[in-house]
């Protein structure tokens, strides 16, 4: 039997900024253009895509496009430039001694099952085994001016064919909102996401939401916590899922066996990569716990990502997973996503991520590049 390896003979980071179609705010800040950073590894004359999805500043977790870099440049890249990458838990182990820096992992991780993917003629949702060929998705939004609103902001995604909404709440701007928006539309599918802008005297304000039918609410206190939220969720109906505080494998084993949460937001980049993704999922589905793919303001290199993820099983909850045109008016890659009419997106059926790079809109986008040779 011929050993499948593959060699990667240079690594390309762009750092991009790209201008998102409308502001995006949460308990954490308020973006108006989304940065990134894209890999693009090579070997055998192919090149895999990976998006690392850590943004400008450390709102949502320690990790930034900078800290990503030069993670990145100095540390991952020298593990993997001339070396025989037999899969995704070798890279994993590879970059093990590495603490943290899940995000910039991740970004690698990806464009290695591009690459394979490419190689061996298989889309990503047939290297994971994926159960279908679409996949449910909402819309996650902002915080908004007023609840009024907020109220029309929901409309307008309604209309566009959304049938599940989050929207992002901090103290203060939540029972206003949730409660505006229930009223609005009673039957509809509606989450809600704090941040981690809470803590345990200060959540008592969502007891008010509580009976409000909502399919979950998301990571109300710290994001390095698990064991606050066990008791959060003891006193609540509504189920509490984990995102921040979920960064590995091991961590959602702690969450379920705590009784920390009743759903897990999976995330590839903030578990490390897709291969942590999968494990979790597999956990889950075994424990017969719901799991739903969250999103990151992906360009479309990790909207294909995402949308694989979310063709398993296991993911019975709609993902943060939207159209293009709800993100960016430009992407970087060539195919846009678009919803079809039942809220669902179609996964991409081409080889590894099924996408291709828009070099023009990458190029227009740039702050910095380098490449990086074994
Ligand atoms: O907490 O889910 C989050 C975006 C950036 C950082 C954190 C989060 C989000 C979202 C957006 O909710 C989801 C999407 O990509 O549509
Ligand atoms: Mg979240």
């Amino acid at each position: 039997m011929v050993k499948k390896i593959m060699k990667p003979s240079s690594l390309t980071l762009h750092h991009i900024s790209m201008p998102l179609v409308a502001p995006f705010e949460t308990s954490f800040g308020r973006e108006t253009v989304r940065e990134c950073v894209i890999v693009a590894l090579h070997a055998e004359g192919l090149t895999g895509y990976g998006e690392c999805v850590a943004s400008r500043e450390p709102g949502y977790n320690y990790e930034t496009t900078g800290t990503a870099w030069h993670i990145l440049k100095e540390f991952i890249a020298p593990l993997i430039l001339g070396q025989d990458i037999a899969d995704a838990n070798d890279f994993q182990s590879r970059v093990e001694r590495i603490r943290g820096h899940h995000l910039a992992k991740a970004g690698v991780e990806m464009a290695l099952w591009d690459l394979f993917g490419k190689r061996d003629g298989k889309s990503l949702k047939e290297m994971f085994g994926g159960a279908r060929g679409e996949v449910e998705v909402g819309v996650s939004i902002g915080i908004q001016e007023s609840a009024s609103a907020l109220v029309k902001t929901v409309d307008s995604y309604l209309g566009q064919g959304y049938r599940r909404v989050k929207i992002k709440i901090k103290p203060g701007r939540e029972v206003e909102e949730t409660l505006a928006v229930r009223k609005a539309y009673p039957d509809l599918r509606l989450q809600v996401d704090a941040n981690s802008a809470y803590t345990l005297e200060s959540a008592q304000v969502l007891k008010k939401i509580d009976d409000l039918n909502l399919l979950l609410i998301e990571q109300p206190l710290f994001e390095d916590d698990i064991w606050d939220h066990r008791l959060l969720q003891s006193e609540f109906k509504t189920p509490i899922c984990l995102d921040e505080s979920v960064v590995s494998p091991r961590h959602a084993r702690y969450a379920l066996e705590m009784k920390a949460c009743k759903i897990i937001n999976i995330k590839p980049a903030r578990v490390g990569g897709l291969s942590q993704a999968v494990a979790i999922h597999d956990h889950c589905l075994a424990q017969k716990v719901p799991v739903w793919c969250g999103g990151m303001l992906e360009t479309g290199i990790g909207r294909a990502s995402n949308l694989a993820l979310a063709s398993l099983p296991g993911f019975v909850l709609p993902g943060d997973i939207s159209a293009s045109d709800r993100y960016y008016h430009r992407d970087i890659t060539n195919e846009r996503f678009a919803l079809n009419d039942d809220s669902t997106i179609t996964v991409p059926t081409g080889h590894g991520l099924g996408v291709t790079i828009d070099e023009s809109a990458l190029k227009e986008f740039s702050l910095a590049e380098i490449t990086l040779k074994a």
